[in-house]
């Protein structure tokens, strides 16, 4: 093992990772409380480079909400409307084909659709979109709905989640993103989102569809009222999941953006800093040693953060995006979307080599 970790206050912990061994929840809670940002993110960095190599991920996709319109009321949300006020949206979906059809490049490989729990679209439009854009799109793999969505529209269409999920994938669902997961623990859940799924039925919906061949992604929302044991807790749930059934690709620190949102305001909360955004995706490599990748979500890292995350167990960037809404609603600073070369620079100065994959991470091109 190297000197410096070696003689840090991890050597122990050091030793494990480099033995391959699983890391426990004490463990996981001491790495929070360590205070020595170098040691974990060299730890982490080894962690990665044992699994990824170099090799830095990211996709030509593009994000599409549908509608702003939500029947959950989340605290922590700047995005959502209710029906009535005037900046609430529904397209249509020949407005989302023809909204895409503009930005749409011969490269794009991924869609990321997700959106607000609307009352009256019923499962029937997220199919007819997913089969429309399968039709004007067909090379794009369609990354759709959270598992909070497939929850919300088994519940007002009488179905259970695996026959939404079943629907879904006929319709064209290829992938899932990871939104919807903030903080498994009970207590800290019911305080942001009673209304939502339960940890335990995010974690089943998603076992479902790795059983019907699904990849997925997890998130974790970090920086407002949990606290470290939360974090680590909600990891080891994830860890637990990902033993069982196996689909999750990647894992995806969120951190809390604090403007517009009543969460924000009640509590007078700020933006995390960049060593906390770090050392959560840090710890997460460590603890999450069943995960193929990490993403550094440049969108709300920052490019700047972005690419220093990549010494800190980062293997994957997201990619192009082109619209967001859900970061910038909450106060991120950050553009709108990147462009492939602009990404691949980010990378290859920080000394990794970039490749463009599609949403099932399989190599579109290495950039040498
Ligand atoms: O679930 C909402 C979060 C998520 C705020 O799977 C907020 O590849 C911070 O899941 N401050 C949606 N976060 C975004 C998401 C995502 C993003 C990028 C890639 C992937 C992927 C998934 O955004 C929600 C919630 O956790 N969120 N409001 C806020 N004020």
């Amino acid at each position: 093992m190297n000197q410096f970790l070696a003689r840090s206050a991890i050597a122990d912990i050091a030793e494990k990772v480099e033995a391959g061994e699983r890391l426990s929840y004490d463990d996981g809670v001491r790495l929070y409380a360590l205070g020595d940002l170098l040691a974990l993110g060299m730890l982490a960095d080894r962690a990665n480079d044992r699994r990824n190599g170099k090799r830095v991920y990211f996709v030509q996709n593009r994000h599409i909400n549908p509608t702003n319109i939500c029947a959950a009321h989340c605290n922590f949300c700047s995005f959502r409307r209710n029906g009535d006020e005037p900046d609430a949206y529904v397209w249509s979906v020949e407005e989302i084909i023809e909204r895409t059809r503009k930005t749409f490049t011969e490269r794009t490989r991924e869609f990321h659709i997700v959106g607000g729990l609307h009352p009256d679209l019923k499962l029937d439009y997220y199919c007819d979109l997913l089969r429309a854009l399968k039709h004007h799109f067909p090379a794009v793999h369609l990354k759709a709905f959270t598992a909070v969505e497939i929850d919300f529209l088994a519940r007002i269409c009488g179905m259970d989640w695996e026959e939404v999920l079943q629907a879904l994938r006929a319709a064209g669902l290829d992938a899932m993103p990871g939104g919807g997961a903030e903080i498994f623990h009970p207590r800290v859940r019911r305080k942001l989102c009673p209304e939502k799924v339960v940890g335990k039925g995010w974690l089943a919906i998603h076992g479902i569809a790795h059983r019907l061949g699904l990849r997925t992604n997890a998130t974790m929302l970090y920086g407002h009222i949990e606290q470290p044991e939360d974090r680590v807790d909600h990891l080891l749930q994830l860890r637990e999941q990902q033993d069982q059934t196996g689909g999750f690709v990647t894992f995806v620190p969120l951190a809390y953006h604090p403007e517009h949102n009543n969460l924000g305001r009640s509590r007078n909360l700020r933006f995390t800093t960049g060593v906390e955004d770090l050392t959560n995706l840090a710890v997460s490599r460590l603890m999450l040693d069943n995960f193929p990748h990490i993403k550094g979500y440049w969108v709300m890292l920052t490019p700047k953060l972005t690419q220093l995350s990549l010494s800190f167990g980062v293997s994957d960037v997201d990619g192009t995006v082109v619209e967001e809404r859900v970061y910038h609603d909450a106060g991120a600073r950050t553009d709108q979307g990147m462009d492939r070369h602009e990404l691949a620079h980010l990378i290859r100065s920080a000394g990794k080599v970039p490749v463009e994959r599609d949403a099932l991470y399989q190599e579109v091109e290495v950039y040498t």
